[in-house]
């Protein structure tokens, strides 16, 4: 599976678009996705607006193009896209999306090391290696330049065989500079925090634009020393083909459309930012990590996809319910706790986590808030839990809210953890608690209580409950007479 593949699958389903008038790389691209994503939001929440693909791009060649929002699907059914990617059925609800996930998470896949690929149709090295010569977006008003948003960046570890990926977004800062947003906690971040540059080294990387089987593997968040190119070729039931890279031993996707090979310089920091963020406001400047460009290769005529981040429905919002969800499950499961969904609902985004549970004794959801808070991946990001029980869809926004409206004491059920946050983007932060990282976890009991060992709290009211077998099929006969459609 390569980008073009995902395209052709998107374009059969009627869900690409392509635009060969002239556009803008400078806000007017973003801002025409964006009203198409806004009007198909409320139009077809669920399928919602095709991806588009903008094929002649002010001030760059023919064949130099940008692919708005692959994968946005609607806001209700932000998996979709990855189901289409992975051959699935694009309703496919999303509990056994989230199976399928799991896995195919768990069948690892070792990449293939190859010769050449289309990666390698264009080779720039040093100075012909410029930044510049290719349309990065400009995204929001008021950002601080423009950015690569769905990548794959690559690190190895120092001293052991892990090649860490993962997805952070890339400001252009000059024609040879870009600017890494390391955010302290996550992985590849630290990797160059503390076993480069605390060890005054330079570290090499490796910033791809690739297809969606990678981009998923990136955005998952496996436990350290887990190789994504693994996961990623478990994703796709296939080896992921690498191929050498030109200035470092870090091997890159065979099939990319775009390679940046750089390295991040030890003791060097530059404002990044301004950017709207996913949290869905426009933040100021970081103090982050610079990568000096070392080689850029690439195929004649690269696709370059971005995601308008921040506004709703948009294709970073996918990640946290598609693959978010599933790492947070397989880390429940593999602390055994019967959690029979874990995730994130599309409109809650990244903020909010829900794990839905059996609920085997009283007391039980503080494990699993207890071992939901430690994991050393997700959580870091996410301030509020809420613990439904083992029948709501994490995804059912409606459901969720009814939980929490209906299930939870406003005393008793409403708890607090005394644990820093790692990401203080949310907009409730003092400007004090984002420069210290001080802060909160909470996280709300809106599971059915149990009163003792055996009684069970009141459950919901509804059909399914309050009704008798014999009472239901008596019922479904005369449903099936006289309130048929039609
Ligand atoms: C579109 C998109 C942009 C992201 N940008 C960043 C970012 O700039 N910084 C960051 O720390 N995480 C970012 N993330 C989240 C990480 O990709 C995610 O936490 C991943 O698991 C990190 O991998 P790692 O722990 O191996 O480094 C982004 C995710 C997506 C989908
Ligand atoms: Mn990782």
């Amino acid at each position: 599976m390569d980008l073009r593949e995902f395209m052709e699958k998107l374009k059969e389903l009627g869900e690409l678009k392509e635009i060969d008038k002239e556009v803008h790389w400078r806000l007017e691209a973003a801002a025409i996705s964006t009203l198409a994503l806004r009007s198909y939001g409320v139009s077809d929440p669920d399928r919602g607006a095709p991806a588009i693909h903008f094929r002649k791009i002010k001030g760059y060649p023919d064949g130099y193009t940008l692919l708005a929002e692959p994968y946005a699907g609607g806001w209700k059914k932000p998996w979709r896209r990855f189901a289409i990617a992975f051959g699935l059925d694009p309703n496919i609800p999303f509990r056994e999306f989230l199976g399928w996930a799991l896995n195919r998470l768990q069948s690892p896949v070792k990449p293939l090391i190859v010769a050449g690929g289309e990666v390698k149709e264009e080779i720039r090295m040093g100075e012909e290696a410029n930044l510049f010569d290719y349309p990065w977006p400009y995204l929001h008003q008021g950002d601080g330049g423009r950015y690569a948003t769905l990548d794959i960046i690559a690190v190895k570890h120092p001293t052991t065989d892990w090649i860490n990926w993962s997805n952070y977004r890339v400001q252009m800062y000059d024609s040879h500079r870009c600017i890494l947003n390391f955010t302290p906690g996550q992985q590849t971040a630290d990797i160059f925090y503390r076993e480069y540059e605390a060890k005054g080294l330079n570290m090499p990387v490796n910033i791809s634009i690739a297809e969606p089987s990678l981009n998923a593997a990136a955005a998952f968040a496996p436990p350290p020393f887990v190789n994504e190119a693994d996961l990623a070729g478990g994703l796709r039931g296939a080896p992921v083909e690498l191929t050498k890279a030109e200035t470092n031993e870090i091997p890159v996707p065979a099939d990319a459309e775009h390679v940046i090979e750089a390295e991040v310089l030890k003791d060097v920091r530059l404002p990044e930012g301004p950017f709207g963020e996913f949290i869905g406001y426009i933040h100021g400047t970081h103090m982050r990590p610079v990568a000096r460009v070392l080689a850029i290769t690439h195929r004649s005529d690269p696709i370059i996809p971005y995601t308008v981040e921040g506004v709703k429905p948009n294709s970073s919002q996918p990640f946290p319910v598609a693959w978010f969800s599933p790492a947070l499950m397989a880390g429940m499961l593999m602390r055994g706790y019967p959690v029979t969904a874990a995730g994130f609902h599309p409109v809650f985004t990244w903020s909010n986590a829900v794990v839905a549970t059996k609920v085997p004794y009283p007391g039980y959801p503080r494990d699993v808030a207890d071992a939901y808070f430690a994991f050393p991946v997700v959580p870091g990001h996410i301030d509020t839990l809420t613990i439904v029980d083992e029948d709501v869809d994490p995804t059912d926004i409606e459901t969720v809210l009814e939980e929490l409206a209906l299930k939870v004491h406003p005393k008793r059920d409403v708890h607090r953890l005394p644990m820093g946050p790692r990401v203080t983007l949310n907009v409730y932060y003092t400007p004090e608690e984002r420069k210290r990282r001080v802060g909160t976890k909470t996280w709300f009991d809106a599971t059915s209580k149990r009163w003792d060992e055996k009684e069970m709290g009141p459950r919901r009211l509804n059909y399914e409950k309050i009704y008798s077998e014999e009472i239901k099929s008596k019922v479904d006969a005369l449903a099936d007479e006289y309130l048929k459609e039609g």
